[in-house]
């Protein structure tokens, strides 16, 4: 492909829920701008958009595609993401750099949760948007009922571009609403509006017309004096009213039959912005901005928003150039890591294929393989005006499970597999638990994390399972107890002796251990008593009633005695560690459990489900803030309960529900979890 002005570039994300046809879509469009010569199927995994094995199997996109043609002289770089909200890091990464959406909605669902979610962070990302009403081919499609949702549930400034020419088997094709002719079939032939449908599209031109000339006082003058308004001035209205977020034009077709395919092409060309005069926003300190001009003879400011590592080519690297250009075989300057990385050959990414190019400049998208320094969300510029530009906010990742190599080679290659897992996707984190001593990955859902262990396996060999984490339960006292232990062996030459009294007393909740001695008149001498506190800190991480650390207790060394010969420091460490556990014994030993806050969000009609289902979960809900629709509900919740709500709350929220927590403090275990907990670890040891 040729070098592009930036008048001559579109970026543009498809968003939808999961299933309304993007994949299709996508697949549809490159084959009508001729970038591929053969139509792909999704059901035998051959789309250029999901042929990542992982989303052949599950038939589902799961990673963000580069997908770019070319029309009408200009170079659409379309960006199919996924829309199975697990998956959302990808579409934040494809709406960052984008201009402009493209928001497809399925004529026989209508407006889904994913859609309205879509919705939300295209306004959030100020995103110039169309909308697309799919599948007008298939039974039950009913392009006005789902117009209707379109308005209410999205925005009334979402106005029909076109008109289906009839439903399901006889879907024929639109007609559009500025040119006031039908386009029939695929390829499209012209043809005149059909009879019944001229009043229909006379009344919905004029609505498009008006919420067109209402954002210009010229058109508007025009308009209401009654003068027709050219074909000409109602494009360039349109575009201006796109671009302003003010009007969303809504079209309608069929991916699968490739119907309004190339209108939608036209659509983007026309009416969405391209990068040009779109100032781009620069970090210059901790909470200052600044902008810089998108020229293509100005220093390199490229963000790279992607990276994924391929088992054989090495790392692949994309980035979009906001300033300037980068040339292949060349070197630029990392922002983030403060160093030179060299550019090898540089490409365009369509699906997997690459295309090898000299040069990417302003406003245009591409890629590089084998960055040693460079990560998602790093800025690559000039070492001589280094800048940088705004990185993508990702969701954070609450839903966690302990990763557990199967064999001993799977555990050699687990460190790597997991940092280069990680490198790739940023809404995965990897930590490990210092109490449980489990390695620990959150990321967005279960299939999130159930993708990221086949990922493992399918590309770095290492397979592992994945559980649900441990709860990092504690030990404590409720009563003061007194213990001896007098430790004795006499064996073959000289012995071994140590004999240690100590009284436990139970602390307030939060004060960890702590250790004194008044031992009075050498009954143990002074230089043992380190030794005594060393026992009884090394018992105290193994509590008697199910192996958990001991927290909350004083341990006072009072009395003892020794043996001038036998006595050794190993000894009273012996006796000191034996005296505790007997102490622990007496003291009435209770289990102790981590108590998180939750904040949870949802729309104000679940609330009653939420709550509900909490208090199956021992929560004490502690307030409720209605925040313009949106309900947060604060809650104290036992952690064990909601190790797996990421699920729970989708389940009762169908996905429109969020929270966090964090950890407040640790409280009793009621006795009858307590007991089965302690029969499970019985249960583990044997
Ligand atoms: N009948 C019909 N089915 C479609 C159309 N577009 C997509 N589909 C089907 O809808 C399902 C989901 O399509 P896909 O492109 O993967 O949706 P995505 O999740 O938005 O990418 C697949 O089974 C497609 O074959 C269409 O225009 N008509
Ligand atoms: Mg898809």
């Amino acid at each position: 492909m040729q070098q592009y002005g930036l008048e001559k570039i579109r970026n543009v994300v498809l968003l939808s829920h999961c299933g309304a046809g993007k994949t299709l879509l996508s697949e549809a469009a490159l084959f009508a701008a001729g970038a591929i010569t053969r139509l792909g199927k999704l059901s035998d995994g051959t789309t250029t958009s999901d042929y990542d094995p992982g989303e052949v199997k599950r038939q589902i996109s799961l990673n963000l595609t580069m997908l770019p043609c070319q029309w009408q002289e200009a170079k659409i770089n379309l960006i199919d993401t996924p829309g199975y909200a697990d998956f959302v890091g990808e579409v934040k990464a494809a709406i960052r750099v984008s201009e402009g959406a493209i928001i497809v909605v399925c004529a026989v669902s209508g407006v889904e949760v994913g859609s309205e979610q879509v919705w939300a962070y295209s306004e959030e990302a100020n995103l110039p948007r169309l909308i697309f009403v799919n599948k007008m081919d298939r039974e039950n499609a009913d392009f006005y009922k789902t117009l209707e949702q379109i308005q209410s549930q999205f925005s009334a400034r979402c106005v029909p571009l076109q008109l289906p020419i009839g439903a399901h088997n006889d879907f024929e094709g639109i007609v559009d609403l500025l040119t006031m002719k039908s386009y029939l079939g695929s390829p499209a032939k012209e043809a005149e509006i059909p009879q019944s449908l001229q009043a229909q599209a006379g009344s919905f031109r004029e609505k498009l017309v008006e919420a067109v000339a209402e954002i210009d006082d010229k058109l508007l003058e025009k308009y209401l004096n009654g003068e027709e308004l050219s074909l000409e001035e109602l494009s360039a209205g349109l575009r201006q009213a796109v671009a302003d977020g003010k009007v969303v034009p809504v079209l309608v077709g069929s991916a699968m039959q490739s119907v309004s395919i190339t209108a939608l092409l036209d659509a983007i060309h026309d009416y969405l912005p391209s990068p040009e005069g779109q100032e781009v926003v620069v970090i210059l300190g901790s909470d200052k901005q600044g902008t810089i001009e998108p020229n293509q003879d100005a220093p390199l400011a490229a963000l790279v928003f992607k990276t994924s590592a391929d088992p054989y080519v090495g790392k692949l690297t994309c980035f979009r150039v906001y300033a300037g250009g980068i040339d292949s075989n060349s070197q630029v300057w990392n922002e983030a890591r403060n160093g030179v990385e060299r550019i090898g050959q540089l490409f365009m990414l369509r699906g997997k294929n690459q295309e090898p190019v000299p040069r990417i400049g302003a406003g245009d998208i591409g890629a590089v393989a084998k960055l040693s320094l460079t990560n998602t969300g790093d800025t690559l510029c000039t070492q001589a005006q280094p800048v940088k530009l705004v990185p993508i906010l990702f969701p954070e990742s609450i839903f966690t499970e302990a990763v557990y190599p199967k064999s001993k080679t799977d555990l050699d290659k687990l460190g790597a597999a997991l940092s280069r897992l990680v490198e790739e996707d940023l809404t995965l984190r990897v930590h490990r638990d210092t109490d449980t001593g489990e390695t620990i990955l959150a990321g967005l859902g279960e299939t999130h994390l159930e993708v990221a262990a086949e990922k493992m396996l399918r590309k770095f060999g290492v397979d592992v399972e994945l559980e649900t984490p441990q709860v990092p339960y504690r030990e404590t006292v409720t009563t003061s107890a007194n213990a001896e232990y007098k430790h004795k062996k006499q064996t073959g030459g000289h012995g071994q002796y140590g004999h240690v009294l100590l009284e436990l007393a139970p602390l307030p909740r939060g004060s960890d251990c702590e250790f004194a001695s008044k031992v009075v008149g050498g009954t143990i001498p002074r230089n043992y008593i380190p030794a005594v506190e060393k026992g009884v800190n090394e018992a105290l991480h193994e509590g008697v009633l199910a192996r958990y650390p001991v927290v909350d207790i004083r341990t006072t060394v009072y009395d003892g005695s020794f043996h001038p010969v036998d006595s050794s420091e190993i000894c009273f460490k012996i006796a000191g560690a034996g005296a505790l556990k007997k102490g622990l014994s007496q003291g009435q030993p209770i289990l102790l459990e981590p108590i998180v806050n939750i904040r949870v969000r949802v729309p104000e009609s679940y609330t009653g489900d939420v709550i509900a289902d909490l208090n199956t979960k021992r929560a004490r809900v502690q307030g409720m803030n209605p925040e313009g629709g949106i309900n947060v509900i604060e809650a104290q919740v036992p952690l064990a309960e909601v190790l797996r709500y990421t699920i729970d709350l989708k389940t009762i929220t169908q996905g429109r529900g969020s929270y966090n927590t964090e950890f407040s403090h640790y409280e009793e275990v009621p006795p009858h979890s307590a007991q089965k907990i302690i029969a499970g670890r019985q249960a583990e040891k044997a």
